[in-house]
């Protein structure tokens, strides 16, 4: 039986386990083979482990002092799958990142100051950096707040996070097929990658309002096989290769925003869909509102001409989803001019919080469970 320390912590809008690589087995199939058994996959409701039975509750961080000197600590995302036998550490997630500097503050691998923290993250996944700012009086991290995000009932201590250098990073550049728009399967996308690779396609291209829920989509299975289809060819153009397995891009559905926010989505990740959306997902989709030419351009800029005319190059965005908006302050050059477009700076709001602390166990099982 191997047993080890853990946290499990709510990080933004998802939820996971935050190891310390050190007390992980080295060898990845060994590691992998223990998170899928302490998260209870393959298994739907993940009923025989931690998990909660979908994606956004069944994700891993391992974190680790940073060798590199423009971090304090390394931060390895790892999305465990709930229905396969798979942990995958193609994507990153800033989500869980929300809560990779107060982990890393109470494991003794960052001191604390006296108000606030700041913490500079390294995130492995994508080899970009991130500064979380944490809240800690009198050097001890603070959870509770008065903070509060769409998607969880709960206020807590606000956590900002400021993304410095996330433009193409799991695809090489911004507008990784190098155009504006595309066209897959008869219909027009932008394919964007600000932190996540995305795919963006307006709602009315596929015959949607974009205003359904995230059960209606997911019910609909000609809509999922035609986004699939989409996803599938825009992963090879967006230099990911072959993405069957692989959870990214993922494919955001946008339509005009319906609650006084800039756009509406809805996102699969990449086959269910998200009750909210991901953090670096909605900065890329922020950043592909601000770009001429995309999808998105006209969408935000019908609504947001209602509000202002000239094209800030500092704004704040925010991103409707099903259950809320996601608000994200950007900070971009020539906007008006697509091919000297440049993203300066992508800042925004998350919460985080500490649920247990304690020893998880998985019994010695079979490395060759796991596959990459
Ligand atoms: O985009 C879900 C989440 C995420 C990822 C997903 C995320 C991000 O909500 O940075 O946070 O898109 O798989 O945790």
């Amino acid at each position: 039986m191997k047993a080890v320390t853990t946290c499990l912590m709510r990080g933004g809008t998802s939820k996971g386990l935050y190891f310390l690589a050190k007390d992980l087995p080295l060898d990845v199939h060994c590691r992998n083979a223990f998170l899928l058994s302490v998260m209870g996959s393959p298994d739907s409701r993940q009923i025989d482990g931690m998990g909660g039975g979908h994606p956004l509750t069944s994700k891993v961080a391992v974190v680790n002092p940073s060798s590199n000197p423009a971090a304090d600590v390394d931060y390895l995302f790892l999305q465990v799958a709930v229905d396969k036998a798979q942990v995958s550490d193609t994507q990153n997630c800033g989500n869980i990142l929300a809560g990779v500097g107060a982990f890393a503050i109470e494991q003794g691998l960052v001191k604390a100051q006296d108000t606030t923290t700041d913490v500079r993250i390294h995130m492995v996944n994508t080899n970009t950096f991130a500064v979380v700012r944490v809240q800690t009086p009198n050097g001890v991290v603070n959870y509770e707040g008065s903070a509060s995000i769409d998607g969880v009932p709960n206020t807590a201590a606000p956590v900002y996070i400021d993304f410095l250098d996330v433009a193409g990073s799991s695809c090489g550049s911004l507008f990784p097929t190098g155009a504006a728009q595309n066209t897959v399967e008869e219909i027009n996308i932008t394919c964007i990658d600000n932190g996540m690779p995305v795919v963006l396609i307006d709602a009315h291209s596929l015959g949607l309002k974009g205003s359904e829920t995230p059960e209606q989509l997911e019910s609909n299975a000609a809509l999922k096989q035609k986004v699939e289809a989409i996803r599938l060819k825009a992963g090879e153009m967006m230099q990911l290769g072959d993405v069957t397995a692989k959870t990214v891009p993922k494919m955001t559905i946008i339509s005009a925003p319906l609650n006084g926010g800039d756009i509406n989505t809805r996102t699969f990740i990449p086959h269910r869909v998200h009750d909210a959306i991901g953090v670096l997902g909605s900065v890329s989709v922020a950043t592909a509102c601000l770009a001429k030419g995309t999808v998105a351009y006209d969408l935000y800029r019908r609504h947001c001409a209602k509000r202002d005319n000239e094209l800030q190059s500092a704004v704040p965005l925010a991103i409707e989803h099903p259950t809320g908006a996601f608000k994200v302050d950007m900070e971009v050059a020539n906007a008006d001019a697509f091919e000297t477009f440049e993203v300066k700076r992508a800042a925004l709001l998350r919460t985080a919080r500490l649920l247990m602390q304690g020893t998880v166990f998985a019994p010695d099982s079979d490395p060759t469970l796991a596959h990459e």
